[in-house]
């Protein structure tokens, strides 16, 4: 009987968890870009769908650089937070060992460049393309 009861809480402990995802890593909207010291980016392009609202997370918990997700220029509605640089439309800062996010609508389809503004990162290929559908 006692086997049973535990066997009960830890399915149910199980499904709480399934419930509750921490971030929607697999979901469509949801996007993770891991910055590293080696001054890369792992994912060198994202596809999003336009009108479609995005996230984008920039993980840089295992690294001890300073980096950015930025585009210069593209349609878009709604960044949060908004770039406090006026030459970009997106514009996030992230401190090594931290994570940080940005929420954004592209409005157009095309491609797009995003970048590490850090000077000397986006030459050392801290660059992708951010693919609007
Ligand atoms: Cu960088």
């Amino acid at each position: 009987m006692q086997k049973f009861i535990i066997l009960t809480v830890i399915f149910l402990v199980a499904l709480a968890v399934a419930a509750v995802p921490l971030r929607p890593l697999d979901d469509e909207a949801g996007h993770v870009i891991v910055a590293s010291d080696s001054l890369a980016f792992d994912v060198a392009e994202i596809e999003v769908e336009e009108g479609r609202e995005v996230e984008i997370i920039l993980d840089n918990t295992h690294g001890s650089t300073t980096h950015t997700f930025t585009i210069e220029a593209m349609p878009v509605d709604g960044v949060h937070p908004e770039s406090d640089e006026s030459d970009f439309v997106v514009h996030i800062v992230v401190e090594g060992g931290e994570e940080t996010s940005v929420t954004f609508t592209p409005t157009e389809t095309g491609s797009y460049r995003y970048f590490c503004s850090v000077p000397g990162h986006a030459d050392a290929g801290m660059v992708g393309t951010l693919v609007v559908e």
